[in-house]
């Protein structure tokens, strides 16, 4: 990977490979992948290559193939194959010799540029430009140009169509379908899953231009699930320029945007409108393109860093890039997947890496956008409400994971191979790994701290956190030995402790998640009656009320020991200690897994990610920076990192800490789970969770942005590396600007006011009305 490609105004906005190599094709495909939220397009070839993983995926269209499978996102039919002979010899950059190669992405105005000098086996010279982005300002659209260029005069031929011969790693998520051909130029292929009955329509249509546009000689084609043009005897003179382009539309069943009642009106609009795209042409999409970005990704929440490293620009921007290609802000039914829409990692699910790790991200830029997140979690109740009953519990308790809204769980049961038995290890998450629970409520009691949003409380807030709580209150168990409240056979967020014993984490969460339900329903009681009656009717506030005021002093929480550590659970810390200096610098996550099996590394004090220490982020007022000092120190040599999740988490709390050094080298590790320059970290996808986790690590770690107990708190810190960093956050409905230099922070609010805002700057309380600037301290 190159960083350093972007000059003058794309300084710090190009991402950049200089080789081509078929056994890495996996990071480029992932990591240059493109998307609006609606659609996610992995980075492949035009041209097939074994090892590729060709993916477009729409989100929000599950589909299960059988009924011991788990549902996922369907692998949906191949728009951007296109396979080209120049001169009877395939292009092909296995063969021949690639002269000159660079693949480009550019972040700002997330187009994907691929640009070879290539001779043929039989010694020809091609200069070949290929060009795609999908649309941020139209969400169904796709756009590809080629222009080839040869040195001696060429004879092209080119297949190019839509191919549904795919698959999730070999299942076939569609039914056959219908294809067609209008107008002589537009591909038609219509299918629908199998079992979730989504339609999909897609069409692509070419034009072809030298000097002038021209309709080449041409035959249709169909096979099965596939409808493609065999295009021939396109003649290029020597160094003249031909360009193709090709016009891709997506569009389902499930869109929102649509009113269409039947497959026919479906494929009639979509042909419709693809009709339109392609008279639009490609430099008039890709302008309102790059405005749509603009307006929703770049001026709306620019970050500059200015840095020593220039990578460091280009990470936050790299991680702003993805979240907005991965989030489906057009529709509250569906929410973000671990991989973001750039893999088949996860199967599409969503995970608690939304609330604790992607939403912050929103909340404080785009609120529009964290409250459609939140949405889909109340949309999701009757799932958590069956999932609650059939465990024998009350309330909602979330799946693990998650995907269409009234699923359920849908965590898959058997996963890797187990070294020691041979046989597929069990997946305890979808049955014990409950605290997601907890973090739905704390996302969402964010939330409304930050934004002030009280329509969302009034229509959704306090139905979360009291349904919440109730499922907590029915799950605790009574200790009748010491007199309390255990929640036992957990796993906690570090999944290499399962079925564990008051898991911290856990435990911590569920009573802030009852006490904070507790303050509500008193709330509601005595300021809006009208809506308590309402919640009372749906809720059974009374008794419920009754029930949390009676564990809550009750439920048991892990208390530090003498030298500070608090207990990760109830046997953490009996565990054998091993030497984990070889897993520690391991090249490649999970390699513990290749000397234990799980059972025995749930045997060692080993976590694969953070657990107290996210405790002690989340619920920072619990602690005090001794004790947050003696966990890191105990626990952080015992973290693997194994989970993407666990490096940023860790960049703040060392930011918290002061130690600005390790917060930055924690912050470039985590920078590059994706962007390093390891070649194998993202096959399976990008990191969502991870790559919300930098700004995390930018905006509340050297940021000193935090939300405490409804206060707002700024107190930026930044590392020696940095001269400068400016970001702005929504507080309440107002935006602030804030800037940051090692000595001085200023805080400006955009719009002035007479009321001032309250904000802790380095632990003193200022009122701002405009503007207001302090030397950085250390506090
Ligand atoms: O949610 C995470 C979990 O914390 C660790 N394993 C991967 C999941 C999806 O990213």
């Amino acid at each position: 990977m190159n960083y350093t490609t972007g000059t003058g105004e794309l300084q710090h906005w190009l991402v950049a490979e200089d080789g081509f190599r078929t056994n890495w094709l996996g990071k480029g495909e992932a990591v240059f992948s493109l998307g609006n939220g609606y659609m996610g397009l992995r980075s492949v070839t035009e041209e097939h290559y074994a090892n590729e993983q060709r993916n477009l995926f729409v989100a929000g269209t599950f589909n299960k193939f059988a009924d011991n499978e788990v549902t996922e996102l369907p692998n949906a039919s191949d728009v951007l194959w296109m396979e080209f002979t120049l001169n009877g010899v395939r292009f092909d950059l296995t063969q021949g010799e690639i002269l000159a190669y660079r693949r480009t992405l550019n972040l700002k105005q997330a187009e994907l540029v691929r640009d070879v000098t290539w001779q043929s086996p039989n010694g020809d010279l091609y200069d070949l430009i290929f060009r795609r982005f999908v649309s941020m300002d139209n969400l169904h659209v796709i756009a590809q140009r080629v222009t080839i260029t040869p040195k001696q005069e060429s004879v092209l031929t080119m297949t190019s169509g839509i191919n549904g011969q795919m698959t999730n790693s070999g299942v076939q998520h569609f039914l056959e379908g219908d294809k067609r051909l209008y107008d002589g130029r537009f591909m038609q292929q219509l299918q629908t899953t199998t079992e979730s009955g989504i339609d999909f329509a897609f069409h692509s249509v070419h034009r072809f231009s030298q000097h002038e546009p021209f309709e080449p000689k041409s035959i249709i084609k169909m096979d099965r699930r596939q409808i493609f043009f065999d295009y021939s005897d396109v003649v290029i003179p020597a160094n003249e320029t031909l360009t193709i382009e090709k016009y891709s539309t997506v569009f389902t069943s499930r869109d929102r945007d649509l009113s269409v009642d039947t497959t026919e009106e479906l494929a009639n609009f979509a042909l419709n409108a693809t009709r339109d795209v392609e008279a639009q042409g490609y430099d008039r999409l890709f302008n309102d393109h790059v405005n749509a970005w603009d307006e929703l990704v770049w001026s709306h929440a620019p970050i500059t860093i200015e840095s020593e490293e220039m990578f460091d620009q280009l990470a936050i921007r790299f991680a702003q890039y993805h979240l907005a290609v991965m989030t489906p802000k057009h529709d509250h039914r569906m929410n973000v997947a671990a991989k973001g829409l750039s893999g088949e990692g996860y199967k599409g699910h969503t995970f608690w890496d939304t609330e604790i790790f992607i939403l912050p991200y929103y909340t404080y830029t785009n609120p529009k956008i964290a409250r459609s997140l939140l949405e889909y979690r109340y949309l999701s109740l009757p799932g958590a409400h069956r999932k609650a009953k059939e465990n024998g519990y009350e309330g909602a308790m979330f799946p693990w994971e998650s995907a269409w809204l009234d699923d359920g769980e849908v965590t898959p049961v058997w996963g890797a191979a187990d070294i020691v038995t041979g046989e597929a290890t069990k997946i305890w998450s979808g049955f014990i790994e409950q605290h997601i629970t907890s973090d739905i409520a704390f996302a969402a009691w964010q939330y409304y701290h930050v934004t002030g949003d009280q329509d969302f409380m009034d229509n959704y807030g306090y139905e979360l956190l009291i349904d919440t709580a109730k499922f907590w209150a029915s799950r605790l168990e009574w200790n009748e030995a010491e007199g309390r409240y255990d929640i036992n056979q957990v796993v906690g967020p570090d999944e290499y402790k399962e079925h564990v014993d008051n898991n911290a984490f856990t435990n911590y969460t569920a009573h802030w998640n009852i006490q904070t339900a507790i303050q509500y329903v008193e709330l509601l009681r005595q300021e809006k009656p009208e809506l308590f009656e309402q919640l009372n009717e749906k809720l059974d506030l009374e008794t419920a009320d009754e029930r949390f005021r009676h564990v809550l002093d009750l439920i048991y929480l892990p208390q530090a020991r003498e030298d500070g550590v608090l207990p990760q659970d109830d046997t953490y810390l009996q565990k054998e200690i091993i030497d984990l200096t070889k897993y520690k610098n391991q090249e490649n996550v999970g390699s513990m897994f290749y000397d234990y099996n799980l059972e025995q590394v749930n045997e060692i004090q080993v976590s694969k990610q953070a657990d107290v220490m996210i405790l002690m982020y989340l619920l920072e007022d619990l602690f005090s920076a001794d004790v947050k000092r003696a966990n890191w120190e105990y626990y952080e040599p015992k973290t693997l990192h194994d989970s993407s999740l666990s490096l940023s988490t860790h960049s703040v709390l060392a930011s918290d800490l002061g130690d600005q050094k390790l917060a930055y080298d924690l912050f470039r590790r985590a920078s590059e789970i994706d962007l390093g320059p390891n070649m194998k970290t993202s096959d399976a996808g990008i990191h969502a969770a991870s790559l919300g986790g930098i700004w995390q690590a930018v905006v509340n770690g050297f940021g000193g942005v935090r939300m405490t107990g409804g206060n707002l708190r700024i107190s930026p810190m930044l590392p020696q590396a940095w001269n400068a960093l400016t970001y702005s956050i929504d507080w309440k409905g107002e935006t602030l600007d804030v800037q940051a230099s090692q000595d001085q922070v200023t805080i400006t609010r955009r719009t002035p006011s007479t009321e001032p805002l309250v904000i802790e700057v380095y632990g003193e309380t200022r009122e701002i009305t405009d503007t207001f600037t302090s030397e950085v301290l250390s506090v």
